[in-house]
């Protein structure tokens, strides 16, 4: 048989990986990396290793299927697409005549080759409530910071060919997790040129393990740790003058804001020596040009929009910014995608919920308003500020990585109408009353522009073989619209990427899958055409968007709800500081558990623990143990390791065990979010909860319970 190969792009993760994929007949044989892809040059992490693993999963959804029994009493019926269709649409019609169609929430996961697809059908039917866990928590707090302070969303210029001679890793590991929209490779090569390295991390990761300067915080502190390296650069005038006197607003006000952050007062806060700070702040503004790589870790805590604008203040006032080997603005090479938001009224967006709070999250300071998920929970539970009746997930394991588990729990037990269109049964499928089969990546028509945002890269995904009857979340939206009659929202498929990649870069969808990828060439001080877009034309240090929207214009330390310093009392009886979730090299979130060559290499869920800590209670390597907090408690399995400090703990998310009974798959054991919480205080700009930087104590677990 002739192998037909097709030049794809690996989606298991955000994505990027140019692919190769093999097929014979009906049959996908083979995915190889793609030696010209310039995001991989041939290699493929061990999640995109085992992509056959994936497609070819025996427990893969393969058909429609109908709740038979109880909600959650794992009884199905399998149905056809028609009969799935035309139910669904039934039942959003009767609902959104007796309640509107805010009524109706749409649920997606992270940066998903469909996440915008999402919202827009949300949108074509007239909801302006969607919700994905990471919009206010991932990602998305550092975009829209960054377009108010800067106009753009910056980026590592890792394609350009000049080295950084310095990079800074911010709560980021990128090595075991790949930034936001790039891949790892390029994170990992860029470590070839021997850069100088800051790493700021609770954890002593391989990078830490590399860093001339490794700064080990209290989990939480990070703002009160960028405040003071702003303090020491701006004191000792290691900024670059001539930038920040030309291209920035607000300075002085910055100098004199700062002055009181000192190293000294930092230290008790942070845990990190004053001296290291000044040394840490010293190496960074001098050796230039400088790369800061962040991670989401800075996102997991309340009042992350001031941590997010502290720590990019640093590239700012260095002059680290649209410059060769530094941070880069993109060149938008993927046309805006047609999010239909425009089918909206004012009324109706306002009425998002969260949109009376957090305008950026869910109103005029966001990129794309998405709507405030503890507040969304709220409204399915108890009806306020109105009813919340149908929810529509398309790729979440909801159960497992939103904040507060139980309660995520309970809301969705009092929806009138859940469908999860997902690749597995999850323990969130299992809740629902219609379960979709949807297609994995080699399944599908798609495009992507990389690093997010900024799109230097197009990539183009094409679909290599058929399993059962999935069909992409895409084609769903496309044929649910269309049996609703929607105004909006009927095109297909392939003209809506067409006409996006047109509006970019000039190439069509045909052409650019021919192609595989196009890369634009990258252009540096792209401000000096015209400033940055940012109402006074420069990086706005002093921000007078947030000061419009009523939020602090500069930068300021505040400690998380649940703290050592904040909550001393709670921090009597959970006296431990609790992070979660740092990324595990062979699962993506709540993933792959089920794909065994995977497991085999990762088999249980890990809490690190440090040795001095571990000793008193009686844990050993390997021992199972109790992590509690104010909200409940799981067992993960102990690494007792001396590269982590003895007042922290961190456990990983994303647990649970596809081998174990349904309807829970064991989603109580082991999940992080058990212990997690949603309630406030949160971000007052953004929304965000607290899902690390928390407090909880811990025991072995006794044999028996093991
Ligand atoms: N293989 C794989 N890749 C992934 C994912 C995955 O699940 N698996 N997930 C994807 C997603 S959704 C995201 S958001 C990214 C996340 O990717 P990263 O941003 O890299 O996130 P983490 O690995 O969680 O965080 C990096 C480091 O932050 C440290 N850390 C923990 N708490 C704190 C803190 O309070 N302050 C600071 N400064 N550091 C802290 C951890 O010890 C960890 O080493 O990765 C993406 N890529
Ligand atoms: N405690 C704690 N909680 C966290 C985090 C943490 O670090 N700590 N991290 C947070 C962050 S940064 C993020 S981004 C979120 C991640 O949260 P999500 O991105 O929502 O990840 P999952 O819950 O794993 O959901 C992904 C689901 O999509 C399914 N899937 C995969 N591909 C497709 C597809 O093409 N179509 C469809 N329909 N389904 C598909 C998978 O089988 C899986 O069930 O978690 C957040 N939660
Ligand atoms: S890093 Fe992401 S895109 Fe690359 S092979 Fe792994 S899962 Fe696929
Ligand atoms: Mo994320």
């Amino acid at each position: 048989m002739t192998t037909q190969i097709l030049k794809s792009v690996c989606r298991s993760c955000h994505g990027g990986c140019g692919v190769l994929l093999h097929v014979e007949g009906e049959r996908l044989t083979r995915v190889e990396g793609d030696r010209a892809s310039p995001l991989n040059r041939g290699r493929l992490c061990p999640i995109g290793s085992t992509t056959l693993d994936l497609v070819y999963h025996p427990d893969r959804l393969k058909y429609p299927m109908r709740r038979a029994g109880k909600r959650g009493e794992g009884r199905w019926q399998r149905i056809s697409w028609e009969e799935a269709l035309d139910e669904i649409a039934e039942r959003l019609q009767t609902i959104k005549r007796e309640h509107g169609a805010e009524a109706i929430a749409m649920g997606t996961g992270t940066g998903r080759h469909h996440i915008r697809w999402v919202s827009r059908f949300g949108h074509a039917l007239g909801t302006p409530n969607w919700c994905e866990p990471g919009f206010a928590q991932c990602f998305h707090p550092r975009v829209n910071t960054c377009l108010a302070t800067f106009g753009d969303f910056p980026v590592c210029d890792f394609s350009g060919g000049t080295p950084p001679a310095c990079i800074i890793y911010w709560g980021h590991n990128p090595l075991n997790s790949g930034p936001d929209g790039e891949t790892r490779f390029n994170a990992l090569d860029s470590l070839d040129s021997n850069p100088a390295i800051i790493v700021v991390d609770p954890r002593k990761t391989r990078l830490a393990k590399q860093a001339k300067v490794w700064l080990q915080l209290r989990p939480g502190s990070d703002d009160a740790l960028a405040l003071a390296m702003l303090n020491v650069i701006i004191e000792e005038r290691l900024h670059d003058a001539e930038f920040v006197a030309q291209w920035t607003h607000g300075f002085d006000a910055l100098a004199a804001h700062v002055r009181r952050y000192t190293p000294e007062w930092a230290q008790p806060i942070t845990w990190v020596p004053a001296g290291k700070i000044r040394a840490a702040a010293r190496l960074y503004a001098q050796t230039r040009p400088s790369m800061m790589e962040w991670g989401c870790a800075i996102e997991h805590t309340p009042k992350c929009i001031q941590t997010i604008r502290a720590v990019s203040m640093l590239p700012a006032i260095t002059g680290n910014i649209d410059v060769p080997g530094g941070w880069v603005f993109g060149m938008h090479g993927l046309g805006r995608f047609p999010s239909l938001i425009e089918n909206l009224s004012p009324e109706m967006n306002a009425k998002r919920l969260g949109a009376d709070r957090f305008t950026m999250l869910c109103g005029e300071g966001a990129d794309l308003p998405a709507a405030h998920i503890p507040t969304l929970l709220q409204a399915m539970r108890e009806g306020v500020p109105y009813p919340v009746k149908a929810f529509l997930v398309f790729g979440n394991n909801t159960l497992s990585t939103y904040g507060n588990s139980k309660q995520v729990h309970e809301s969705l037990l009092k929806l009138d109408l859940l469908v999860a269109a997902d690749l597995f049964m999850t323990p969130t499928t299992e809740l629902a009353d219609i379960v979709l089969p949807a297609a994995s990546w080699p399944e599908l028509n798609q495009v992507v522009g990389l690093p997010t945002v900024a799109a230097n890269v197009l990539l183009a995904q094409q679909k290599a073989v058929q399993i059962g009857e999935c069909k992409s979340d895409e084609e769903i939206f496309v044929a649910l619209a269309r049996r609703m009659n929607l105004p909006v929202g009927t095109e297909s498929v392939e003209e809506v990427l067409d006409a996006q990649i047109r509006k970019g870069c000039g190439l069509g969808y045909e052409e650019l899958k021919g192609l595989g990828f196009h890369q634009p060439a990258l252009r540096y001080r792209k401000y000096q055409e015209g400033g940055f877009k940012t109402p006074t034309g420069k990086i706005e240090l002093y921000s007078t968007k947030l000061e419009k929207w009523g939020y602090a214009p500069l930068p300021y330390y505040e400690e998380p709800p649940e703290s050592p310093l904040s909550s001393p009392a709670i921090a009597k009886d959970f006296p431990l500081v609790l992070t979660t979730g740092a990324r595990i090299p062979f699962y993506f979130n709540s993933e792959h558990r089920q794909i065994a060559k995977l497991r085999k290499s990762h088999p249980d869920p890990i809490v690190e623990i440090h040795p001095d800590t571990a000793r008193p209670l009686g844990i050993r390597n390997k021992d199972w143990v109790w992590i509690e907090t104010l909200r409940g408690k799981i067992k993960q399995k102990a690494r007792v390791t001396d590269e982590i400090d003895p007042r922290v703990v961190h456990i990983e998310h994303g647990w649970w065990f596809p081998e174990e009974p349904g309807p829970e798959h064991g989603i109580w054991k082991s999940n992080a979010n058990v212990l997690t919480s949603n309630a406030p205080p949160y971000d007052p700009a953004m929304g965000t909860y607290q899902l690390r930087a928390l407090l909880c104590r811990i025991a072995r677990v006794e044999e028996a319970a093991a």
